[in-house]
């Protein structure tokens, strides 16, 4: 970034309170606030103590030596126990943990005590095939109860899990693998996308083989295709576990016992393995959960669509509804399998009344049009939740008027691989909402703004977001690499001993918080500072647009101009009168200075697996060069397309 922070440039005056049915019975009222303000120290012991500890805790947080904290030191807990056992032992055994809705439209109904019986005996075959507390698994697993059973099962036995999506490429699995030295590895032979059998199976193989450290191949089946089989190293999941006893008593571990690790590689980079803990972790998952989501146990129905193998699936499909006993839904397939409308099938059909999904997914239902949704019963939603990037308030209108008819709040959720758990969002119950904003910190949480030197940037200003006080969830590290940890999140304002966490935010002049995307996506045209993300959600506020990415290319008399990648709606047609119209809408939504130079029309755009915008590639193809490291995208081929379409640098 410049020295000019960045502005406040988009004005969003829509304001939303929450519903008086739902503040008046709310999970979390506005009084958490003061009282986590108070003895901030004080408020995570209460949370923690929503928790079954089998060891008090003699120190509620250790800074001394930062930046590595540790939460609870002394406390010990089990994870598993805390999320299945504990709930059968106070007699909820019946109630249902999981509505498994396959692809193909095959279910399962697994309650909390099928899930007792299962992780029990996944644990037992974990011991049995020699995978000790402290050992590293391995889990390249699609959207099916085993993933849950497995990750369970591997915190029951103190066996850090490291999962893996099931998208990745085998090459991707296997420098995961050895990075953290997996013993085990556990898999599936394949899955149903869209429609088709996904294989899975040769790419684990290839995995094994390359890394070294792999000793067997836990194999469940789900298609129950036919694959290739390494007799020396492969095991069958239902000739292993099944013949296990049921019965498995968990032992409790220190707080601070690593649970798992996940390799983020945000939008760039050699992926990182960022640790988890116990205790802390549990901690802030199961209380976010139940203060953004305001679950009720006896009533509600959660569906978080995210994928396992991210962050959101392990803190709001396992950890957190699971600890808070929740009964929730697990979709395995794509949301336009067999048609456009199986989310709100599936809505309809278990009655979903929590659902939290990302804004990609939502820019994609706005593109396929009101009439699908339309067609279902929604009438059982009652909160909506987004997650991911920041949600346009175009978006997060449409998501509100379309899916939750216009009465259910929406709770926009910031976080990080890193931080765990939710950060900053509304609180359902208490806050007003602004269609854009995440809001506010959480209750216990402290973040700000801050300018390149670090200081607070007061109301209406822009800057980098940090994070200024220790959180339960937070990262212990980075596996293996404590110097890299530093140098990451702790080196940008070292002086100050803040959390970078890399995004850039504004405060309005409530104080209210706006993400506005990585600040390495930050442009910078004739000396000011734009961020992608509002000349993106204006973009998305002309009713013609589904979706936009803008990246700034290198320009030489602006320094860099802005091109913009747009996704139609349904309908539209793409002309030149339509590209200068968008052209003047963001001008006289933003200012002249935001104005694209160039406006590209497609039909996909490069994305994680998570659902996130990967600017760097278009900003390769926006300035004619070879694209870089491609692994992490969903489907590679949607930039051959891109770039097949986008006139040279200069052509304009
Ligand atoms: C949970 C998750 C983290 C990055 C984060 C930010 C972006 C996530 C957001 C959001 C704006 C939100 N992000 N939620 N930006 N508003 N509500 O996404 O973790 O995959 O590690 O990504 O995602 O840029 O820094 P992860």
């Amino acid at each position: 970034m410049s020295n000019e922070t960045l502005s406040n440039l988009l004005n969003e005056e829509r304001r939303f309170e929450p519903p008086a049915q739902l503040a008046a019975a709310a999970n979390v009222t506005a009084d958490a606030y003061a009282r986590a303000d108070e003895d901030r120290l004080a408020f995570w012991e209460a949370q923690a103590n929503r928790l079954s500890w089998a060891q008090p805790w003699n120190e509620v947080l250790d800074w001394s030596n930062p930046p590595f904290a540790k939460w609870f030191t002394g406390g010990k807990l089990n994870a598993a126990y805390n999320c299945v056992d504990r709930h059968v032992e106070a007699g909820y055994g019946d109630q249902v943990a999981i509505h498994f809705e396959g692809e193909p439209g095959d279910t399962r109904t697994i309650t909390y005590a099928d899930l007792q019986r299962e992780v029990s005996k996944a644990a037992n075959a974990l011991t049995e095939l020699g995978v000790r507390t402290g050992d590293r698994v391995a889990i390249y697993m699609p959207m099916v109860p085993e993933t849950v059973f497995a990750m369970l099962a591997c915190a029951r036995i103190g066996a850090p899990h490291s999962v893996c999506f099931a998208a990745f490429s085998a090459e991707a699995l296997r420098t995961r693998i050895e990075d953290a030295s997996a013993k085990l590895l556990i898999t599936v032979d394949g899955y149903n996308r869209r429609g088709a059998v996904a294989n899975l199976k040769p790419n684990a193989d290839a995995a094994a083989d390359g890394a070294t450290t792999i000793e067997k191949v836990l194999v469940v089946r789900r298609t129950g295709h036919e694959v290739p089989w390494n007799a020396d190293r492969d095991v069958w999941w239902h000739e292993l576990v099944d013949r296990q006893s049921d019965q498995h008593t968990p032992e409790a571990f220190d707080a601070e016992h690593p649970l798992f690790i996940l390799y983020t590689s945000g939008t760039t980079g050699k992926p990182k393995g960022i640790l988890h803990t116990t205790g802390g972790y549990l901690t802030q998952v199961a209380y976010t959960h139940h203060a953004v989501f305001d679950l009720k146990p006896e009533t509600d129905v959660f569906w978080c669509t995210a994928d396992v193998g991210w962050v959101t699936g392990h803190s709001y499909i396992v950890y957190g509804p699971l600890a808070n006993r929740a009964t929730q839904v697990m979709y395995e397939g794509t949301p336009d399998t067999p048609h456009q409308g199986r989310f709100w099938e599936n809505i309809q059909k278990y009655k979903v009344s929590i659902l939290y999904t990302a804004p990609t997914a939502i820019r994609m239902f706005m593109k396929w049009g009101d009439d699908i949704p339309a067609k279902f019963d929604l009438s059982s939603l009652r909160l909506l939740g987004s997650v991911g990037e920041p949600i346009n308030p175009e978006a997060w209108i449409w998501y509100r008027q379309n899916i939750g008819a216009g009465r259910t709040p929406i709770v926009d959720t910031w976080w990080q691989t890193e931080t765990g758990g939710i950060m900053i969002s509304p609180l359902p119950g208490v806050t007003t909402t602004k269609p854009g904003s995440a809001m506010r910190p959480l209750p216990g949480i402290s973040a700000n703004v801050v300018d390149k030197d670090g200081d607070i940037v007061p109301n209406g200003g822009g800057g980098f977001l940090v994070l200024d006080k220790p959180w339960p969830s937070m990262l212990r590290g980075i596996w293996g690499d404590a110097d890299r940890y530093r140098d990451t999140y702790w080196s940008r304002f070292a002086e100050q001993g803040y959390y970078f966490a890399g995004d850039g935010a504004k405060k309005d002049n409530d104080g209210d918080l706006w993400l506005l995307g990585r600040v390495d996506d930050i442009m910078l045209v004739a000396g000011h500072n734009i961020s992608t993300t509002e000349v993106e959600s204006a973009l998305v506020s002309h009713p013609a647009v589904a979706e936009a990415a803008v990246v700034g290319a290198k320009d030489e008399t602006t320094g860099q101009r802005i091109v913009a990648f747009v996704i139609l709606r349904g309908g539209q047609v793409e002309d030149a009168a339509l590209d200068s119209a968008l052209k003047d809408h963001v001008s006289k939504e933003i200012g002249p200075i935001a104005k694209p130079k160039q406006i590209q029309f497609v039909a996909e755009l490069p994305k994680t697996r998570s659902g996130k915008i990967m600017r760097r590639l278009l900003k390769d193809v926006a300035e004619d060069r070879a694209l870089g490291d491609t692994t992490t995208l969903t489907d590679a081929s949607v930039m051959d397309l891109i770039a097949s379409k986008l006139p040279h640098a200069g052509e304009d």
